[in-house]
Formats: C-alpha cells, structure tokens, sequence
C-alpha cells in the first residue's frame, strides 16, 4: 500500500512523467495498470488544458471519461491482476474518474465564461500590419504632373482609348495616306468602317475638346496610349502620355515656353535647365521637343508646339482670332529619370518587386 501513497503526492502536483518514474516504486514495473493509471493522469491532464473550445472538451470528455474512453478500458484491464493489486488499482482509478470529471467541469466553466476560445487571442503581441497597396509608379506620376498644371490653372480631362481614326489623325492635320501617319505604329480594331483604332498620342482628346469647347481652353489630358512597336528599354507598346492644350486669343509662344520652364522647375527643382528644339509633328507649327539636362545630358522629354491653324479650324474656331500651345509627354520616361530606372518594361511588368519600392 506505501507506494500508492507516494503516488498519490505525485498526483496532486504538476509533475512530469519523468518526475513519475523517478519516483514510482521500484517494483512499479511489476504492476503494469498502476503506472497506466499515473500516466494516463498526466496525459489526460495535459490534454485537457490544450483544450480550449467547447468542441475541444467534448472530444477530450469522449476520451478521456466517456463510457469507451481510456480510463473506461483501463478499469476493464483490472480482470488480469491479482485479486490485491486489483483492489488498489481500481481505487485508485476510481478516484482518478472523480478527480478528471471535477477538472473537467472546472474547465468548461472557463472555457464556457470566456466568449473568445481560450488562447486564440494574445493581448501582449506586437499588431501585425495588414499588407496594404500602393499607387502604382505610373499613376504617381502622372499625379504629380496633372497637378502641377492645375495649380498653374490647367483642369484634366480624360477621352477614350479605343479612338475613332477621324480624331486620332484627321482632325489633327494627318489626312488619309500622309506620310506622318507612319509616325505611329497603330493598333487597328476590327470594325465595320475600319475607322476604329487604340489611340497613338492623347492629341486626339485636343480635338475632342476643342470640338465641344469655346476658348478659353487649358487642359491636361492624362491616358494611356498604344504602338504597334517593338519594345525595349525605353519602349513599350503600352505606355501614358500627358497632353496639354492652351487656347485663347494672344497666345504665344513665350506662354508656351513659360508654362514649359515652370512645369520643369516644379517637377525636377528650382535651378532645372531647359532646352527647346525645332521639331516636327504635323498638328503644331512650328514644332518642338524639350529637354531638360539631366546628369551632364541633355534628355529630351517631350514634343509641344504652337497649335497648327488647320487643328483650330477643324474645330470651327477662327484661326485669326485664337492661338495656342500644345505638349504631350510620356511619364513614365520622366519616372524613369527621376526614379533611375533603366527599363521601361519594369512598370507593367506587374512584379512586385518593383511595384513595391514606391
Ligand atoms: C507625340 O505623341 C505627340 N502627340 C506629342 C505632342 C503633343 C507634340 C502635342 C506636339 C503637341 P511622341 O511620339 O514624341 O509625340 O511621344 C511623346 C512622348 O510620349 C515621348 O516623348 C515619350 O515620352 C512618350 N512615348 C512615345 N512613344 C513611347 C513608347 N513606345 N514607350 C514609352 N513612351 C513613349
């Protein structure tokens, strides 16, 4: 009887199972069930406080107690002892049977008071961030540059990508079979008149609000525009353009400049150099294309021009009257720049490896 009292120390403490054998009689060997009886004790226990839904306890109770849980089958083993270690043992279960069933009310309680399931939540750890997007670099950009020219009074206006050929090249000086077509590698649509395409330049959307505006104009028109050209590092087929447009009586081209000069200063620094060239593009005259020095290089980064009288008088205005100015830039070359990228095809490439350094 004097090793079940030890045993029963042993029982009312948090031990460990190594704890038990240590201090498990030596002739525990001989009695197979008692040390069962210790060890499914500590199995159980443990068990029982990793358990910590209801749904959890209730698999435990089948188990553990249930009527063909361990400690039910452990009980049914006691026919294979002696009459004397039977006696003790199946006390000794018994009170096992009382002791868990106690726990275990104890523990549905717990479990039942607390409305979130036990440890699901640790109060004590640091939050974790939720992953959150970004604007895309192209956007950025554009952002940035749309909104220079509303604060020097230019309001944005957005036209369609998939263009009618009349706006794309006819309204903009570039008839039918003209040689400037070539200029723009053209995606055409399928369509019944064939007059459908993916618009080249945003020069289009000047057509379309001289069409439906008087002067004065000032707009910027942010979008994305297609070429049937083969890419590189600093081509895609798919890329944005930034148009402006400037209408009004006594326009010239010292506007143009100025609004080119501040554009620059606000977008790459108050000291930024600037240079226009003469430039060719059918629907300005004359025609330019700017650069800024950049680096010790002079890097061109936009064609403008005084609005062509043809473009005014496609659009029912009379060219005596109104002058103006128009630019168009692609962002992405000047995020390329300023951001020193090398290759243009990183920005739809769609990885996030780029994406996420803006
Ligand atoms: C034009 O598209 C003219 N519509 C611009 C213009 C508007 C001139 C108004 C005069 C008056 P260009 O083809 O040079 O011009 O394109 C303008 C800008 O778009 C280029 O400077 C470049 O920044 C960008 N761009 C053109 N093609 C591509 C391309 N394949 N990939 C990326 N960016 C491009």
């Amino acid at each position: 009887m004097e090793w079940w009292h030890n045993s029963q120390i042993i029982f009312r403490s948090h031990w460990t199972l190594s704890h038990v054998r240590v201090l498990s009689l030596p002739n525990s060997q001989d009695i197979p069930a008692a040390e069962s009886v210790e060890e499914l004790k500590l199995v159980a226990i443990s068990a029982l406080e990793n358990s910590s839904t209801s749904e959890e306890l209730e698999v435990w109770r089948v188990d553990f107690i249930g009527r063909k849980g361990k400690l039910t089958s452990l009980l049914r083993g006691l026919g294979s002892l002696a009459v004397d270690d039977r006696r003790v043992v199946g006390a000794a279960a018994n009170r096992l049977r009382g002791e868990l069933e106690g726990l275990f009310e104890k523990r549905i309680a717990v479990v039942n008071s607390s409305s979130a399931p036990l440890g699901s939540i640790d109060v004590t750890l640091p939050g974790r961030k939720p992953a959150s997007g970004g604007l895309h670099p192209s956007t950025q950009m554009i952002r940035e540059i749309t909104q220079a020219f509303n604060e020097m009074g230019f309001q944005t206006v957005e036209g369609p990508e998939v263009e009618l050929e009349r706006y794309n090249f006819d309204m903009l000086n570039i008839p039918q079979n003209h040689p400037a077509r070539d200029m723009f590698d053209t995606f055409w649509v399928d369509s019944e008149k064939d007059d459908l395409l993916l618009r080249t330049h945003t020069s289009p959307v000047q057509a379309r609000v001289m069409e439906a505006n008087d002067p004065p104009i000032r707009v910027v028109v942010p979008g994305k525009c297609y070429r049937y050209e083969a890419t590189d590092a600093t081509h895609e087929w798919q890329f944005n353009q930034i148009e402006g447009l400037a209408v009004d009586e006594g326009i010239t081209f010292a506007d143009l400049k100025g609004t080119l000069y501040e554009f620059a200063r606000r977008i790459f620094g108050p000291s930024q150099k600037v240079r226009f060239r003469c430039d060719f593009f059918p629907f300005v005259e004359p025609g330019v294309d700017m650069s800024i020095e950049w680096k010790g290089n002079w890097l061109e980064i936009m064609g403008a021009g005084m609005v062509h009288p043809k473009v005014l008088e496609n659009a029912g205005y009379d060219s005596d009257k109104y002058t103006g100015f128009a630019f168009g830039m692609g962002p992405e070359r000047i995020s390329m720049l300023k951001n020193e990228i090398t290759d243009i095809r990183h920005f739809f490439s769609n990885d996030l490896r780029f994406l996420s350094q803006f």
